[in-house]
């Protein structure tokens, strides 16, 4: 049988340091697009030149025509620009929506059968909009956030607990941004919720919510640090995740910015919820009850993804 297809749309940060995963794990054959000649080409013979030594079998090849794309399983969208120091994910907006036209028009006429995984900020907006310019089912596009944002939480709680990353769960719904919603009380250590860990002594109430801040941040403070643009590896990482359960059919259980068509009370938008991910793309959006409180913050982050989408609509007229 052939290898898949993973087509990652922009070379930059994320979109090399996914060539590399895709290659290392061989989950398929990588082809690396981006506008900027040379960036992909260059960067798919340096990652394939690694093969021999790092042995695996995979192709990898650089483009600048979505032409190459063609027959795609996956397709990971990277492209577009990162934050700078003193930039929120929103400010972003205007100059990534026209990216995600010209990428969703490829990816109609190229890739339409492709499970499409955006990363591109401000998250929850743009992957409402690449659905729309694509004009792919609504279940085979979805948007990485909730994976980062989860992983943010749990290494945070790993430390302070002093317990393996792989022990601790976390939960974080939500849109991808400063109203994001890490629920504390479906976050676990071995099965263990945080709530009942303070009881216990393990960390204080005051603490926990010093943690739940630095996740909310968890961006800005890898922004701060590197002052030339945004994170990479971790957010290469997460979508490998997502990637891997739609291409391997796991039914992984996984947050991420799901289309939701009534389930929480919202539709036509993309938010962050948890989601089964498998063959058939986003195979299941999970409900959770929310206690009041939680409600209240997951409500004020869908008014936040709601005036984002607002704001494309009213850039984009086809949008409307
Ligand atoms: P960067 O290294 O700048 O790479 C972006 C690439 O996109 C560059 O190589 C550009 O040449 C290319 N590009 C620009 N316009 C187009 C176009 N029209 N078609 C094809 N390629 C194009 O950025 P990065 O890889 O660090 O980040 C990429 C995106 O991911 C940014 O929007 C970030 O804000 C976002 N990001 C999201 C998360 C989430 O958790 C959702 C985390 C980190 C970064």
């Amino acid at each position: 049988m052939a290898r898949p297809k993973i087509a990652l749309i922009g070379a930059g940060q994320i979109g090399g340091t996914l060539a590399h995963l895709v290659a290392l794990k061989e989950l398929g054959d990588v082809i690396l697009f981006d506008i900027a000649e040379g960036t992909p080409q260059g960067k798919a013979l340096d990652i394939a030149q690694s093969g021999p030594s790092a042995r695996f079998d995979a192709s990898l090849k650089g483009a600048n025509f979505y032409e190459e794309i063609a027959g795609a399983d996956v397709c990971i969208v990277t492209a577009g620009v990162p934050r700078k120091p003193g930039m929120s994910r929103d400010d972003l907006l205007g100059i990534n929506l026209k990216v995600m036209k010209s990428v969703g028009e490829g990816i109609k006429a190229h890739a339409p059968n492709a499970f499409v995984i955006c990363i591109t900020n401000p998250l929850d907006a743009m992957v409402w909009a690449l659905q729309q310019f694509s004009g792919l089912p609504a279940h085979m596009v979805c948007g990485m956030a909730g994976v980062l944002d989860s992983a943010r939480f749990r290494h945070f709680l790993s430390t302070e607990f002093g317990v393996s990353m792989r022990d601790v769960t976390a939960f974080v719904l939500g849109g991808h941004g400063d109203t994001m919603v890490p629920l504390v009380r479906y976050s676990t250590v071995a099965g263990i919720p945080l709530p009942d860990l303070v009881k216990m002594g393990w960390t204080t109430q005051d603490k926990l919510d010093g943690i739940v801040q630095r996740t909310r941040d968890g961006g800005a403070e890898i922004v701060g640090l590197l002052k030339t643009g945004s994170a990479f590896y971790a957010p290469a990482q997460s979508a490998i995740e997502m990637a891997e359960a739609f291409l391997k059919d796991q039914k992984r259980v996984l947050p991420c910015a799901a289309h939701l068509g009534g389930q929480y009370g919202v539709s036509d938008m993309y938010v962050g919820v948890p989601t089964v991910i498998g063959a058939g793309g986003i195979e299941r959006v999970i409900e959770i009850a929310m206690d009041d409180a939680e409600q209240a913050m997951f409500q004020k982050s869908v008014d936040a993804v709601k005036g984002l989408v607002d704001a494309c609509k009213g850039i984009d007229a086809s949008l409307a």
